[in-house]
């Protein structure tokens, strides 16, 4: 027998190599040091500063799963969950911002694009040189994106793109978007398209006024007649497969992010209770808070672990993307529980910016419905142990 940890009840960190530990410690350290003081007023005035992707990129943190050769760091995937944890316990938008590099734009340029693609932008996109954004939702077409109206139209040379994307994380700031479109030279397949900031057609205006997320930057991508030459085209990609590969990488490292915001929240609360007096002794001195912070405590642990399997799984390449539905789907609504039970007991408190809960609770509410809302992924799930297709 040995002491219970009660800030690691089933003793997670011994399960990491010493490796996974270090790179824990590094993530947590650039984060707490340099993230956490500047979040507060980023999303007080929705501001994104773009420095962060150079700080990122110099940690090694942006693209950690891709080769070393193409200017990655060449994690395993448990590092990128690792990171994301630690990046999220400060912000989720800027775990967005970490994400939609790594794995919506350097992922599918690694793994679908041409060696020269992958030689051009890789290892700019690695250092935080240049940023990336992943065009796939359109305004009226958001959990079907098979449904998508954007065209690709094979022309002299290349291919025009006609059509609209929505809530896009990075675009106004992006050098470059990875955009999917039905071609109608390959069949109105899906396909994948690098276009360049500064092609004619091309302009990505930003979303304000989001009650969430406020610390990442979000717009749109209007293409008009957007010429792409042949060679922006990602040749191993075509269908939906394409995009969903991608939504597989990134969908897995908001399973692990969601828990570190809601260790934020949760310690906070626990800390709070403590400290706080009413009726003459700490709010945690009540049964009522007790079996709240027990549930808290019960979910990220059991969340932990769910996401260390699966990492486990996806390293050793014996995964299948219905494990990622289950974790995103599970780890981001009970974040989002825990986040809302922390503000609640924070009381009136819990509704300042100062004290963070709030601002990760509409934050986690934004992560509960991207990258496939909860119900969605609940669907997924329901078709794979029914057999039977319930979205329509
Ligand atoms: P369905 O018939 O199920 O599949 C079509 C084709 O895709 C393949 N496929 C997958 N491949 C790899 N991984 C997966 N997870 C896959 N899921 C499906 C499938 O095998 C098939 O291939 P093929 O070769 O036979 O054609 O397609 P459907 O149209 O019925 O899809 C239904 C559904 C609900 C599963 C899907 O549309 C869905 O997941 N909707 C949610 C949409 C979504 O997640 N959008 C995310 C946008 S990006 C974003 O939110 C970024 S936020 C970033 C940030 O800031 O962090
Ligand atoms: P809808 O699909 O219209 O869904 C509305 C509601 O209906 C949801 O509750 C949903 O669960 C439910 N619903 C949908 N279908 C069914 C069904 N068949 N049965 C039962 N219920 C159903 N997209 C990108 O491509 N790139 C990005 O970088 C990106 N970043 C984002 C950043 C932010 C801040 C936000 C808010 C979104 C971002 N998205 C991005 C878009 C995101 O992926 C979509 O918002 C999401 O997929 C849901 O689509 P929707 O908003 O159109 O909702």
């Amino acid at each position: 027998m040995q002491a219970f940890q009660w800030d690691d009840p089933l003793l997670f960190n011994q399960q990491l190599s010493a490796e996974e530990q270090q790179i824990r410690e590094a993530a947590r350290t650039y984060c707490q040091e340099k993230l956490q003081p500047r979040v507060l007023m980023a999303a007080r005035e929705e501001r994104f500063d773009r420095e962060i992707m150079n700080e990122l990129g110099e940690l090694g943190m942006l693209g950690a799963t891709v080769a070393e050769e193409y200017g990655g760091a060449g994690l395993s995937h448990i590092a990128y969950g690792l990171i994301a944890r630690e990046v999220e316990r400060v912000d989720s938008g800027y775990r967005s911002a970490m994400s939609v590099q790594s794995s919506l734009v350097m992922y599918p340029i690694e793994t679908y694009g041409s060696e020269a693609q992958k030689h051009q932008y890789l290892p700019r996109l690695a250092s935080g040189e240049i940023v990336g954004c992943f065009g796939l939702t359109e305004p009226n077409h958001g959990s079907d994106p098979g449904s998508m109206l954007t065209r690709a139209q094979k022309v002299e040379g290349g291919y025009r793109l006609s059509g609209q994307k929505m809530w896009i994380t990075n675009s106004p700031i992006a050098d470059l978007a990875v955009v999917w479109a039905k071609s109608e030279a390959h069949e109105n397949k899906i396909r994948g398209f690098i276009v360049e900031r500064g092609t004619e057609g091309f302009s990505t205006p930003k979303i304000h006024g989001k009650l969430s997320l406020r610390s990442s930057i979000t717009g749109e991508i209007v293409l008009d007649e957007v010429f792409v030459p042949e060679e922006n085209l990602l040749p191993k990609a075509s269908g939906l497969a394409g995009p969903f590969g991608c939504l597989n990488k990134a969908r897995f490292g908001i399973a692990w992010g969601v828990l570190g915001a809601a260790e934020f929240c949760w310690q906070a609360a626990r800390q709070y209770t403590l400290d706080r007096i009413q009726f003459g002794r700490p709010l945690a001195a009540t049964q009522l808070v007790q079996t709240k912070l027990a549930n808290m405590q019960t979910e990220i642990s059991l969340g932990l672990q769910a996401a260390l399997q699966v990492g486990r799984l996806m390293d050793q390449g014996t995964w299948a993307p219905e494990m990622v539905s289950l974790i995103k789907r599970n780890n981001c609504g009970k974040s989002l529980e825990i986040a809302r039970a922390a503000r609640d007991m924070h009381g009136g408190n819990g509704i300042s910016d100062e004290y963070g809960v709030m601002r990760h609770m509409v934050n986690l509410e934004t992560v509960n419905t991207y990258e496939g809302t909860y119900d969605v992924h609940g669907l997924i799930l329901g078709r794979a142990q029914t057999g039977i297709q319930a979205f329509f």
